[in-house]
């Protein structure tokens, strides 16, 4: 199956302009990773490539939020994004970013190197214009309504809600995002990728040769070519970006999605000069399997406008796959950066210190790999703690304490082999293949799951031969029960490494691995390898092993409640309507990393207005909420009912203060349990400049449940 000599893996660009949160290590990280780890582990030869992505107009606009430079901008966030991703054992040769010399120097070199081929276009054209802001619009500073699909927030490069690639030409109602004015035509000069003349290449490229590459990605590719591709400018009137390098494009940068996939080019030559190793055959060999770990929104770009930019320079192998994953989504909505709504890796890695392993477990688990998937932190807990805890740890934990207890840590020796056993180890045969495969094939939901069956394998055993029961009446036999045991752990401390890497590392020192000045033997184990695995001979009986303490903590409600609270808690207090914790956050998703609407929130239509029931209500009850210092439960009466809503207030009001209030509320807005609370409705607040909460009232006292319109 396997005939590359050596593996270049890349995965998707993080943009540095904002932390890194679990969508990113879904989508393309933690698979990334796994894939890596998994190659490294069978002897491959492997680069692993991934680095800041720091141009693009998200970039700016950050800036401009944060009223500080670009440059001022993906300094902070990549050296806070490097952290964390590394902290969190992403195991990259390299992770650089878009700003660095060498990448400059090679990606001005790629637009020269088509441009002496003649593959550009050059064409005058009219492009959006501020007036106001006396400036060209970039793509992503441009809304309007989406023309395949009547979307009213679609950006100029691409509607977020069909996924349709667009030209800022083709919006209904074009506005400026830097000032909501509508923009003027304006002539300017760009070069042209011309995508069109690739088309039929692309046909037999994907749909013929790859046809293989996962359904999601297949099917996306189709569309696009079905519909016809047009020729892309590359190149852009900016300020922050790799300056276009001709004289006559002063002003002018390459287009970040020209610039950005060059990167994986100029992070390999950066990897190569600091290891002192040969960049090239990672990136022009034939027998080097190039992989693209991606999400979903990427895929244009990685398998339409990279290919033709890679096939028409000519030096360059083309990716093998380009595994794109779904979305994951958290507790029900989108994650996004610009709302606060996502889990960060830098606190999570604060709240839940070495506990890499479980965020890795669950987000490989729900891996959004054939679908949009939602992590929970109820699921999370509950896969630490009836899997990995309740399956993976108890094996451990219970051969670990009895070897201790019955052997002084001793390793002991096989006295006799029972058919119990040789059931065992022919159960055990079958995982490295199985679970090899799966990840060769980009299923590492599956693999992971297989890796859990290994040890439901081990438990399944101990408990159909019951060592502590027969000890006492037949120790020699118990012998042979924990020595299979140890086994079948080394093999799993093998298997999990992809997955579970702190772990991994923990087990094979424990199994005798990693001493201070490690004896031949003791070595033994941590020189072990995947295709070592699955015959239950990787130990030495006779050897020593050392306590791990428990693998796997259970998580308790409080931990899970405390996190619950902080995201209901970090909802950003713009609008009136997300002031209070109790609602569902607004749909209009701006892209993880791209802009927002500077001016505001997009114009909504009388119709979109009408279905929010706006009503009075009058605050019957109100009680503070255990183990939460920022939420009142309120007992409200809305004249035709009674009902319960959890708000965020506790530290703006004290309850028995609030009780006889008349508030205004959402009251047709969706159920949501908070606290294990169903709240329904959400009560509306305003923040002053002073941070503090004032409640939106009538002026003079109204009747329960009157309607506000
Ligand atoms: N910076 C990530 C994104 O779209 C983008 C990837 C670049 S990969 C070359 O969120
Ligand atoms: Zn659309």
């Amino acid at each position: 199956m396997v005939d590359f000599k050596r593996y270049t893996v890349t995965a998707a660009l993080p943009y540095a302009n904002g932390p890194v949160h679990i969508g990113h290590i879904a989508g393309n990280f933690l698979p990334a990773d796994v894939y890596s780890r998994y190659l490294r582990a069978r002897g491959r030869d492997v680069l692993f490539v991934c680095g800041s992505d720091e141009h693009g107009v998200g970039i700016s606009i950050k800036a401009q939020q944060e009223g500080k430079t670009p440059k001022e901008v993906v300094d902070k966030y990549h050296e806070m994004m490097k952290k964390s991703l590394h902290e969190f054992g992403m195991s990259f040769d390299i992770y650089s970013r878009t700003s660095s010399k060498e990448h400059y120097q090679t990606a001005q070199d790629f637009f020269t190197n088509l441009l002496e081929k003649g593959i550009f276009e050059k064409k005058v054209s009219k492009q959006f214009y501020d007036v106001k802001l006396q400036q060209f619009l970039a793509d992503r500073y441009i809304y309007g309504s989406c023309p395949n699909c009547g979307y009213t927030h679609a950006y100029g490069d691409q509607c977020e809600r069909c996924g349709t690639s667009l030209d800022p030409m083709d919006l209904i109602e074009p506005k400026s995002a830097l000032s909501n004015e509508t923009p003027e035509l304006k002539e300017t000069e760009h070069w042209y990728l011309p995508l069109d003349k690739y088309e039929d290449w692309l046909k037999s490229w994907i749909l013929e040769n790859h046809s293989d590459w996962k359904a999601n990605v297949v099917g996306q590719c189709r569309s696009w070519l079905t519909q016809g591709l047009h020729a892309r400018a590359v190149t852009r009137d900016l300020d922050w970006g790799v300056p276009v390098p001709l004289k006559e494009a002063k002003g002018k940068v390459l287009y970040v999605w020209f610039d950005a996939p060059i990167g994986y080019i100029s992070m390999s030559k950066e990897w190569a000069a600091q290891t002192g190793k040969d960049w090239k055959p990672y990136w022009q060999s034939d027998d080097t399997k190039l992989v693209h770990f991606i999400g979903k929104d990427n895929i244009v770009f990685h398998c339409v406008i990279f290919p033709v930019m890679l096939k028409a320079h000519g030096d360059f192998i083309l990716p093998e796959n380009v595994p794109a994953n779904e979305f994951l989504n958290l507790e029900g909505d989108k994650i996004s950066t610009s709302r606060n709504w996502a889990v960060w890796l830098h606190e999570y890695l604060l709240d839940f210190a070495d506990k890499q392993d479980v965020l890795r477990y669950v987000l490989c688990a729900n891996a959004p790999e054939t679908k949009d998937n939602d992590f929970t932190w109820k699921d999370f807990q509950a896969k630490n703690n009836s899997e990995l805890v309740a399956i993976l740890g108890n094996l451990v934990n219970r051969i670990f304490v009895l070897t201790h207890k019955y052997y002084e840590d001793e390793i002991p020796a096989i006295t006799e082999v029972t058919e119990v056993e040789k059931t065992l180890m022919a159960d055990c045969a079958a995982y490295p293949q199985k679970i090899a495969g799966l990840i060769e094939e980009y299923k590492l939901r599956e693999a992971l799951q297989e890796l859990m069956n290994l040890a439901r394998v081990g438990n399944k055993y101990l408990t159909e031969t019951e060592p502590w029961k027969i000890f006492a009446t037949n120790p020699e036999r118990v012998k042979t029960i924990l020595h299979f045991g140890l086994q079948l752990i080394a093999d799993l401390s093998i298997l999990m490494e992809p997955f579970l890497p702190f772990t991994s590392i923990k087990l094979k020192n424990a199994l005798g691995g990693l001493t201070p000045n490690p004896s031949p033997k003791e070595r033994e184990m941590i020189s072990k390898n995947w295709d070592d695995a699955g015959h239950l001979n990787l130990l030495t009986a006779g050897n020593k092993i050392t306590q791990t303490g428990i693998l796997f903590e259970k998580i308790e409600d409080v931990a899970i409640a405390h996190q619950m609270e902080k995201l209901e808690q970090s909802r950003p207090k713009v609008e009136v309507t997300e002031a209070v914790v109790g609602g569902t956050p607004d749909t209009t998703e701006i892209k993880v990393g791209e802009s927002p609407t500077l001016a505001g929130k997009p114009e909504i239509t009388f119709d979109d207005f009408s279905k929010m029931d706006l009503r009075i209500a009058t605050i019957l009850a109100a009680e503070k909420i255990e183990k939460s210092d920022k939420l009142l439960k309120l007992e409200i009466d809305l004249g035709f009912e009674k009902r319960t809503i959890v708000s965020g207030i506790a530290k703006h009001f004290a309850p028995e203060e609030i009780i006889g209030k008349q508030v205004c509320i959402v009251a047709n807005l969706a159920p949501r349990k908070i606290m294990n609370i169903a709240s329904k409705g959400m009560v509306l607040m305003i923040e002053n400049q002073a941070g503090e909460l004032v409640m939106l009232n009538p002026e003079k006292e109204v009747e329960a449940g009157a309607k506000v319109s």
